[in-house]
């Protein structure tokens, strides 16, 4: 019976038009009559969803069925964007044909069930881009770390690895950014508000989770490494919401199941019988706070309760799942690591670690050794900074007294670590305190959380070479002498082509499958095919069609410009084609030093300016500063004074250099407010020339560097991250590289410190400028602060190093973009044939052979 009314995918755009109206009938209960582009959005998405639905069923019981090794990616933020498009393009209606019954041959084109779909909904009377406009994006994350979670599930459902992510359903996801006056206004982002139809509320599956109480002991047990009881003093709900996550050119649908805090049902009736009804339910109603707000820090630690409670709820609530799905098959313990990998995105789910440990011992009863092997052959751990302020640490006092048997165990898993240190360097009794999980600093004693993570761990692992290299000589050297080199290994950040070249760059898209002949777009799954672009490099017609592409995008741009800045058109449209896009988006940061960059803009606007007044003519200028549009755009956190004031500055001089008449359209200064996945869509296909320039050493990897590659965007970067192997796969010739290397950093910052070094004329010019109020509106020493980190308090990101270096490297992109175009397209189409190295995909296989051992399980 069940077989006989089996569900069916829809596989035509009638079909698809039936399940629509359907859903605007039946879920949302309206007709089509008044039905407007948001219920359509639902709409659409829910009937995408079934489909997809089905395919996740059948995905999740192939995996069970094939009981090969599971991978599991606990990621405190997973910043997904927007769903439907994504879908469109990864979803096939072809695949399963006892399904479909006849399978049509246009369907298995790259792009059919897409185009099936815009076409279905013109019928109905919709324009698919204006309803794709409509969804919100799942913001679930800072930057770098969560854009990465959300290339890597789609990668692992691509290559068809049983895997699932677990991550937190925070009511508001990283803050909107509004830029009132020239600051940085965060107002909440509060996503779903209109329902999510991507998530499937899993109502029935809770678990109940434990914060606070004691540790109790059998009758006469003194050892905390027997087992215990912990009794908790507050409970809390966690409920699963689940996303599909649908593969591409597969019908493999994996999952990401986001976990929700709820009261429980019990109810404190003795504060009820009190007459404290009211006190009752406010306690039960501080269960929701868990996950309420995602921290909108990146790179900076703050030791928030809140944010530990965060941690702990979603590491029980996924262990706890994990574990249950182990049980069900009644294997032994020891076999836990060969059908499960759980890997940690960076330390914020290192809690996950000792929870492990505790259902092992507490309630499984394993011997504490046993267990602990078990342990550290489960995890894995990616480290994603070097930067001190970045590494966390929970006061033993605090993590005591929120989990105090996972305290016992920690202490426990320190005391058998140190006692292994001791036994191969005795006597050591520096390396002991330096390698101590718990850190013994005056006054409070810390956990510092990335030693536990990589003790509980059998590999740890950067995000690009550079990086890798840097952690086994800095932060994690001492462990590196302990464990030896090979349990420390790189793994290259990598970013999903589908995502960032066919959904964010349809036209380059269409070209490169025309181009490299490939109608299906095999390409996007095995990215070594662009090499083929090579052939073209220099072919003058086809440069001319890949410029076009970018013409289109810069012009796509410049709507999106204009409709932030309230209608009002800053970029010359006619010129449009001899305009330098040069853009820096990501989170504000001093390391990432968009100061330069501002110093930079100021400098070359300070020129124009000075060879005005001598006499010049705007040809003049133009010939040596010709056109150029400075794009900038990311959020600051919050509490954080000085990005805040880098923020103001740009949009400070955007307003005087905008509104110059004198330089005429030579110099352009945007500030795009509220940076998120749906505006990178936009931003990343239309840049000539992006900005990767962080103080060499500090930015890990970075990622948008690989996307702007990828959409045919040249880089000016330093030394630092994944700019190196960029600058490997592309060769030398295709990218602006400049500035000091990382190995002289500590010299340079030595040098700052100790001796007084002259500041670069130029770099001065600027900040004089500044200072002198060329800037200010009211407040002449406003910008004061960021002058001084350069000038007096000891210049720690080494923008004065620097800054020479750029400004003539600068010159040199104006040189080849305006005077040697054919240069520059040729680059482009360089750095797009060799990119491939830098799909997810790739990266996920890493993970994969050297850290998981884990196979794909792939659909018949
Ligand atoms: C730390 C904290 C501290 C507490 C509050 C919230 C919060 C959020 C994130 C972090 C981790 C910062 C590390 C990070 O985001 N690293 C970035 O990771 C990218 C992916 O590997 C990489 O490309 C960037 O270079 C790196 O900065």
């Amino acid at each position: 019976l069940w077989n006989k009314h089996k569900v069916k995918k829809f596989s035509t755009g009638e079909e698809f038009e039936e399940k629509f109206i359907s859903h605007v009938e039946w879920t949302l209960a309206r007709s089509l009559y008044n039905c407007d582009d948001l219920a359509a959005y639902q709409a659409t998405s829910q009937s995408v969803r079934d489909n997809l639905v089905i395919d996740w069923n059948k995905t999740q019981q192939r995996q069970t069925a094939r009981g090969g090794k599971r991978v599991y990616y606990l990621s405190l933020e997973f910043l997904m964007g927007r769903a439907l498009d994504n879908a469109l393009i990864n979803m096939r209606t072809d695949t399963s044909t006892e399904d479909v019954g006849e399978t049509d041959e246009t369907l298995t084109k790259g792009n059919t069930s897409r185009e099936m779909i815009k076409n279905a909904m013109k019928e109905l009377g919709f324009k698919l881009e204006d309803i794709l406009e409509q969804e919100p994006d799942a913001a679930l994350g800072n930057g770098g770390l969560g854009r990465l979670a959300a290339c890597f599930v789609d990668s692992l459902a691509t290559g068809n690895y049983p895997a699932w992510g677990y991550g937190l359903r925070y009511q508001y996801g990283i803050f909107a950014q509004k830029i009132i006056n020239g600051y940085q206004v965060e107002t909440p982002d509060y996503w779903l508000n209109f329902s999510n139809p991507w998530e499937i509320e899993r109502a029935e599956i809770q678990v109940p989770i434990n914060f606070y109480g004691y540790v109790d002991r059998p009758q006469g047990e003194q050892s905390t490494l027997a087992p215990s009881d912990w009794i908790g003093g507050e409970r809390v709900l966690a409920m699963a919401h689940d996303m599909p996550i649908p593969g591409f050119k597969t019908s493999t649908v994996n999952n990401l199941r986001l976990w929700n805090a709820k009261p429980t049902t019990e109810f404190d009736f003795s504060k009820f019988n009190n007459g404290d009804y009211k006190n009752s339910v406010e306690q039960q109603q501080r269960a929701e706070s868990i996950t309420a707000v995602l921290y909108p820090n990146d790179n900076f630690e703050q030791g928030k309760e809140l944010r530990l409670k965060q941690q702990y709820f979603w590491c029980a609530a996924s262990l706890h799942d994990i574990v249950r799905r182990f049980k069900k098959n009644k294997r032994p313990w020891s076999e836990f690591p060969d059908a499960i990998a759980i890997q940690l995105n960076d330390t914020h789910p290192t809690m996950a670690i000792v929870e492990l440990q505790r259902i092992l011992v507490d309630l499984e009863k394993l011997d504490w050794h046993k267990a602990w092997d078990i342990v550290t052959k489960t995890f894995a751990y990616t480290n994603h900074t070097v930067m001190q302020e970045a590494l966390e640490k929970w006061p033993v006092q605090l993590l005591g007294r929120l989990l105090p048997r996972h305290m016992e165990i920690i202490y426990d898993i320190n005391w058998f670590f140190l006692q292994s240190v001791e036994k191969r360097f005795p006597h050591d009794m520096d390396l002991l305190s330096r390698v101590s999980i718990i850190e013994e600093a005056a006054g409070d004693r810390q956990v510092r959380m990335a030693f536990l993570a990589i003790i509980g761990s059998h590999k740890v692992n950067g995000v690009a070479e550079l990086h890798s290299d840097l952690i086994k000589s800095t932060i994690f050297q001492d462990f590196v002498k302990i464990y030896g080199a090979n349990k420390f290994t790189n793994v290259t950040n990598g970013i999903t082509p589908r995502r960032w070249l066919k959904q964010a760059n349809p036209k380059l898209a269409q070209l490169i499958s025309e181009t490299i002949n490939d109608p299906n777009d095999d390409y996007l799954l095995d990215m070594s095919k662009l090499t083929e672009l090579s052939k073209h490099a220099e072919d003058e017609s086809f440069q001319k069609k890949w410029n076009d592409v970018k013409q289109f995008n810069k012009l796509r741009l410049a709507d999106l410009i204009k409709r932030l800045n309230g209608g009002v058109d800053i970029i010359d449209r006619e010129h449009i084609r001899n305009t330098l896009f040069d853009i820096q988006v990501k989170r504000i940061h001093e390391y990432k030093r968009q100061q330069m960059n501002i110093f930079g803009v100021i400098h070359r606007y300070l020129e124009m300016k000075e060879l005005l007044e001598a006499g010049s003519s705007i040809e003049d200028v133009a010939e040596k500063y010709p056109r150029k549009v400075s794009i900038f755009g990311g959020k600051s956190a919050p509490g954080y004074y000085m990005a805040k004031l880098i923020i103001k500055l740009v949009n400070s001089v955007a307003e005087v250099v905008n509104g110059d008449t004198e330089i005429q359209d030579l110099l352009k200064v945007f500030f795009i407010p509220d940076y998120n996945v749906s505006k990178a869509e936009i931003i990343t296909p239309a840049s000539d020339l992006s900005e990767h320039i962080s103080t060499a050493g500090t930015e890990a990897s970075g990622t948008s560097n690989m996307k702007f590659v990828m959409n045919g965007g040249l880089i000016i970067g330093t030394v630092d991250g994944a700019n190196v192997e960029i600058t490997r796969e592309i060769g030398e010739d295709n990218i602006f590289l400049f500035g000091n290397l990382s190995e002289n950093v500590d010299e340079l910052r030595y040098n700052h410190q100790f001796h007084s070094s002259a500041l670069p004329e130029s770099l001065l010019k600027v900040m004089d400028a500044v200072e002198n109020g060329a800037f200010s509106t009211e407040n002449i020493s406003e910008f004061k602060p960021l002058i001084d980190s350069i000038k007096h308090q000891g210049d720690y990101y080494l923008v004065s190093d620097d800054f020479e270096s750029y400004i003539a490297t600068q010159h040199l992109v104006d040189q080849v973009y305006h005077k040697e175009k054919k240069e520059w397209l040729k680059k482009s189409v360089l750095s797009v044939a060799n990119v491939g190295f830098f799909s997810s995909d790739r990266c996920i296989e890493e993970y994969a052979e050297t850290i998981w051992n884990a196979e794909p399980v792939k659909p018949e």
